[in-house]
């Protein structure tokens, strides 16, 4: 390795040197770190190619990608300032102001988050949202927000492609400075699927207030307000925006789904303008809200709450386009939609239809349709990189309507069907899926309800239960952990109750509950866990890492050991990241500001009689085995 250092010194290279070479270049010296950290990756791209991605079925060879189309913009273009610099110098109420004065109508882009939430699985990873990051900045300036965190992001950044959530919001951050950053929060459930101690609720908001989230989209998963209000709370506490959601089901325009109708809406809207909301959002997250029911609601809120109206919806039905305009008619102030190549299907509508929609007309989004198609260009290239976890959905789908599945859930609850064997049977799990809720008595399902409901699905799915066998089995059957625990009322309460009979079956001997989740949880001593962690973990434990082991214990610390295993694999080009490299191909991988490792696969060896292979690279010009373990 000393060797090494000496032979690639720049100086050393220019031929810049004389016999105090080695006394002036402690850095020479400093090749533990600097080989420990290319081994790793070696060995994480060595098994990579034995032994394929997780997840992904082993390739016989690498894909072949088309290069990616970056937009050509100046480094020295400066950022013009938008709607954070309005946050910034105006407040909360100097941008609501804002937002009432705006004729356009203002538009959200979902796609760092829920639009890859809803195709691709949550997949995409920091890296290919940091090399579009300043050009979505620049070319994105008009935009009212970027939706880039929250959701399920959070959970399968760690679990899946071992990246630390709030590194990609700090990284995104420094280089998207003009432009509100909107979350998705799931009120009591965080970002995660069970309820968490009010002390960590608040200790969450206040993190990422502090570290870049400026619009908090909070809703429950049962439309229960007594679970939001805390959240609500804290965020006007932050001095950030509180956008309080209420989450769309049923048809409000069905006169036999009396459950939830427009006065219920109504309703609920007042009270979460009431508990502090700053903006009204209408959660649509399965694509349920029909055109003329989305122009009869908007207009009913105009009239009835004095807040700003943000719609968010999916794109499933193949409605979407049609459900903006005439939410655009209605009066709606903001509306989510996602870059062209990243829209529709279960995604959210495409922006850059929108703004040719309402082109010359008096609500036109004033947004450079030139520009977005150049961006829409380099997700088009980017998506091909994560084939592996498209839906398969080909064509939008009116059986939406009849399942109600959310869009974020579907190719998430797809992967799960198939990583429990039941791939092949998803028309039957979409089939249990509507037949779950009708027996939860027709509850509001996004998560975590909606995983609830997916759970119950696949588990009568894969043990071949009817609605009849649930009922008069129900004492013998053990339910999945997250049903039950939704029956005993730990995400609280839907309207009007869960079903008694039901309720029996599932909760059997275990307490119930029907008090507001939280109020029974004990505070967390955060201080404690620190202590922990650090003993366990020997090293410093940051806000970050509490909060990230609380929402998720396992998860997180698997990911620290794959960090231990791997090193930081974030510094990957996606392609290699899922793929491995191809024979004879090289990827360069800058593992810090001014460090490159050129790297470069140059033969797999055969497999031993213990399982090993040799996989032969060079790095940097040099010959490296590494030994890894074929699994096959
Ligand atoms: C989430 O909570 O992740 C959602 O996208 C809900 O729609
Ligand atoms: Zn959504």
């Amino acid at each position: 390795p000393f060797l090494e250092n000496v032979v690639q010194h720049p100086d050393f290279l220019t031929g810049a040197y004389d016999t105090s070479f080695i006394d002036t270049k402690p850095e020479l010296f400093d090749f533990v770190q600097k080989q420990d950290r290319g081994t790793k990756i070696l060995k994480y791209i060595g098994l990579t190619m034995v032994n394929g991605h997780p997840g992904i079925p082993k390739l016989d060879k690498k894909p072949v990608f088309d290069d990616v189309r970056i937009p050509k913009i100046s480094v020295k273009q400066p950022y013009v300032p938008g709607t954070r610099q309005i946050l910034q110098e105006k407040g909360v109420a100097g941008l609501q102001q804002w937002i009432q004065d705006q004729k356009r109508v203002l538009v959200t882009d979902t796609t760092f988050r829920d639009a890859h939430q809803s195709l691709l699985a949550t997949r995409v990873r920091t890296y290919d949202l940091l090399q579009i990051a300043e050009e979505t900045g620049k070319m994105g300036h008009d935009l009212f927000s970027l939706e880039m965190w929250g959701g399920a992001t959070f959970d399968t950044s760690m679990r899946f492609s071992n990246e630390d959530p709030w590194e990609r919001l700090i990284k995104l951050r420094q280089k998207i400075p003009n432009i509100l950053f909107q979350m998705l929060f799931r009120g009591a459930n965080a970002v995660g699927y069970a309820t968490y101690p009010d002390n960590v609720i608040k200790k969450f908001i206040h993190t990422a207030a502090d570290t870049g989230i400026d619009v908090f989209r909070i809703f429950d998963s049962l439309n229960s307000i007594d679970n939001m209000r805390l959240a609500i709370e804290t965020v006007c506490e932050t001095g950030k925006v509180a956008e309080a959601a209420i989450c769309y089901t049923g048809d409000i325009l069905d006169p036999n789904r009396s459950k939830y109708n427009l006065k219920y809406y109504i309703e609920m809207a007042k009270e979460l303008e009431k508990a502090g909301a700053h903006i009204l959002a209408i959660k649509d997250m399965a694509s349920l809200l029909k055109p003329y029911a989305g122009y009869q609601l908007i207009k009913a809120l105009k009239e009835e709450v004095g807040i700003p109206i943000h719609l968010h919806t999916h794109d499933t039905s193949g409605n979407g386009a049609a459900l903006l305009l005439k939410a655009v008619e209605a009066g709606v102030d903001i509306v989510d939609t996602a870059i062209g190549s990243m829209s529709g299907l279960t995604s959210q509508p495409s922006l850059n239809s929108l703004i040719y929609s309402v082109e010359h007309e008096e609500r036109a989004t004033g947004l450079n349709d030139r520009d977005f198609q150049k961006l829409s260009d380099y997700w088009e290239d980017v998506r091909q990189y994560y084939f592996p976890f498209e839906s398969g959905m080909k064509a939008s789908s009116a059986e939406i309507y009849r399942h109600e599945m959310p869009g974020g859930q579907y190719s998430n609850l797809q992967q799960q069907a198939k990583s429990v064997g039941l791939g092949n049977r998803w028309e039957e799990v979409k089939e249990a899926y509507s037949t779950v809720n009708q027996m939860f008595g027709d509850i509001v399902k996004v998560t975590p309800s909606s995983k609830v409901v997916g759970d119950m699905a696949l588990f009568m799915v894969q043990n071949n239960l009817t609605e009849k066998d649930v009922f008069n089995l129900g004492d013998t059957l053990d339910f999945p952990e997250s049903v039950i625990q939704m029956f005993q009322g730990y995400l609280g309460q839907p309207q009007g109750g869960f079903p008694e009979d039901l309720r029996k079956i599932i909760v059997k001997k275990r307490e119930y509950f029907t008090r507001r989740p939280g109020e029974l949880l004990p505070h967390i001593d955060l201080e404690e866990l620190r202590g922990k962690l650090e003993k366990d973990l020997s090293r410093e434990i940051t806000d970050f890492d509490i909060l990230s082991y609380i929402m998720y214990p396992k998860v997180y610390e698997d990911m620290m050991k794959k960090v231990e295993e791997f090193g930081d694999l974030s510094v990957l080009d996606t392609p290699t990241f899922f793929y491995g490299l191809a024979v004879g191909e090289e990827a360069a991988v800058s593992i810090e500001q001014g460090k490159t490792l050129i790297i470069k696969l140059v033969m797999i060896g055969d497999i031993q009689p213990d399982g090993q292979r040799t996989i032969y690279f060079e790095m940097n010009g040099l010959p490296r085995e590494i030994m890894v373990r074929d699994s096959s």
